[in-house]
């Protein structure tokens, strides 16, 4: 297939070739650990750590348990002196930050006043099947009624309402846009935030908190010279072949990003709408060469020489990071993607694929008052090798600690299957177990209440996350997992070649779920697959 050009694979083929060799990270990290293409800023960039960190508002509830939530266009200033158009939950990038209580349901009403259609995932969340954001589960602009483009698809016009039980332990999750073909250029454009929930076995521990509990939500962006977002998909380009349906110019949204893309076909029908136009070249995933954490460049923070808790999350569509504290200095985990770990774990550097959570807790108090402690990303060289910078201003005192037991996560059931994943590239597309994506025709229907293996393989970097159920990874290559892959999760980082064995449970609902490749250009590729908890 014409999209699967030879820039795009060569290096896969590579990669294959050493996979099959069977040979170590070592001496190969540069090209083993790069997920995606580098796009290129036009924008003149600004100096790393000079913009303050951003702290997203916190979503306020506009009565007990009841969001609303408008996906807006709006400008912010995310490059000193230039405009950004975003696309965000009430028009900001991140969106607010959703503080919720273990044992609170809450409903989200979103109403999408964006050119295009969307649907909201809360990622890591234990939430029904009507709810989690199903990729052609969409909610509709004004007056844009396209006829469907995938089996099953649904329109809600202008709003849908999320209901969100809460009943999942203390964790630390964000909300994403999810639309089928689309995912990745929607969240490039701001459609993203976090969300908290805390329970009363999070209170009773002796863990900083207030300002000294950071949500750091990490991605990485690439601007044009007047500082609109670069993307190599055409935001505003009619995909190939597709005349927009016909009604739209009234509304102003012909030929906008996705309204052709309901046109195009997807699964057996050939590749997705949207990417006809990226080309071979990005099929592995974007990577801009801009570090953005809460939304501003390299930014910096003033820090007390204190603990503090990271509340790390990897947003970026296809970008890995090893994240290390220079002069050095350790991150104290004390939570994965689904909460709190049983006891913490002390790390040097963290790997963190696209989707996945590190709860950390560091203690400024190790380097002395004016010190810069910078975040940094081993994987990269150049302006993406940088992150963030804490600078540690004062001393001052400090009643926090981390306790040796944090928590009671639950224990792992006995499992009754094992199935096989596997996460390649076949004719072109981005496949699971050979198939493009196809909604509704699921590839597994695990039994609700119970526990299955479930061996992850592939020929590429893959982060694979599972809605609904979470995991614990038993072995890699059949060896003990990472300390990094302590606790509960809902992603996990595939290398190339590598075998992956998690423990899925599947709590909760019953009701058609999903499992993807979080590299957002493999997602939108058709690098998922549902499943079925019966
Ligand atoms: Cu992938």
């Amino acid at each position: 297939m014409s999209r699967a050009g030879a820039g795009g694979f060569s290096r896969r083929a590579f990669l294959g070739v050493l996979g099959g060799a069977g040979l170590g990270v070592a001496g190969c990290r540069a090209t083993d650990e790069v997920a995606g293409q580098l796009l290129r800023s036009g924008a003149r960039l600004p100096r790393p750590f000079t913009v303050p960190l951003p702290i997203p508002d916190v979503a306020r509830p506009v009565s007990p348990g009841r969001y609303e939530v408008t996906q807006r266009v709006a400008a912010a200033e995310i490059l000193p002196g230039l405009r950004t158009e975003v696309w965000g939950y009430d028009g900001t990038f991140p969106g607010p930050t959703f503080e919720l209580r273990r044992g609170e349901p809450v409903t989200v009403s979103v109403r999408n006043e964006l050119p295009v259609p969307t649907s909201t995932h809360l990622h890591g969340g234990v939430t029904p099947p009507g709810s989690d954001g199903y990729p052609t589960d969409l909610v509709m602009p004004a007056g844009l009624t396209p006829r469907p483009a995938h089996p099953g698809e649904v329109h809600h016009p202008l709003v849908k309402e999320y209901r969100y039980p809460v009943g999942q332990r203390a964790a630390t999750l964000w909300y994403h846009d999810h639309r089928m073909d689309f995912t990745a250029p929607q969240v490039w454009r701001g459609l993203a935030g976090m969300a908290l929930v805390r329970d009363e076995e999070e209170d009773a521990l002796p863990l900083p908190r207030g300002e000294r509990e950071l949500p750091l939500m990490i991605c990485d962006r690439a601007f044009e010279e007047d500082g609109s977002f670069r993307y190599p998909q055409p935001f505003d380009a009619p995909s190939p072949g597709h005349a927009p349906p016909s009604g739209h110019d009234a509304h102003g949204v012909s030929g906008a990003n996705g309204v052709t893309g309901t046109d195009g076909g997807h699964g057996r029908h050939g590749p997705p709408g949207g990417w006809g136009r990226l080309g071979g070249d990005y099929m592995e995933g974007v990577e801009g060469d801009v570090i953005l954490v809460n939304g501003a460049p390299w930014p910096v923070a003033e820090v007390t020489a204190t603990r503090y808790r990271l509340r790390l999350l990897n947003a970026s569509n296809a970008r890995r990071y090893l994240l290390r504290l220079t002069p050095g200095g350790r991150f104290t985990q004390i939570g994965s993607d689904s909460g709190l770990l049983a006891a913490p774990v002390a790390h040097d550097e963290i790997p963190i694929s696209p989707g996945e959570r590190y709860d950390v807790v560091v203690d400024f108090s190790a380097y002395p008052v004016g010190t810069a402690v910078t975040l940094v990303n081993a994987l990269a060289g150049g302006p993406a090798g940088n992150v963030m910078r804490f600078v540690v201003t004062r001393r001052a005192p400090d009643d926090s600690r981390v306790p040796a037991v944090l928590s009671r996560p639950p224990q792992r059931p006995r499992p009754v299957v094992t199935r096989l994943f596997d996460f390649r590239a076949t004719d072109g597309a981005w496949t699971i177990n050979g198939q493009r994506y196809r909604p509704g025709v699921p590839l597994a229907r695990p039994r609700l209440g119970t526990a299955e293996v479930w061996r992850l393989t592939g020929d590429f970097r893959h982060p694979v996350h599972v809605h609904l159920a979470h995991f614990q990874v038993l072995a890699r290559n059949g060896r003990p997992p990472a300390a990094t892959d302590a606790g509960w999760k809902d992603t996990v980082d595939v290398r190339p070649y590598e075998v992956v064995d998690v423990l899925v449970r599947f709590d909760g609902h019953r009701g058609t779920y999903m499992l993807h490749c979080h590299n957002l250009e493999h997602e939108d590729m058709a690098m998922m697959a549902d499943f079925e908890v019966i």
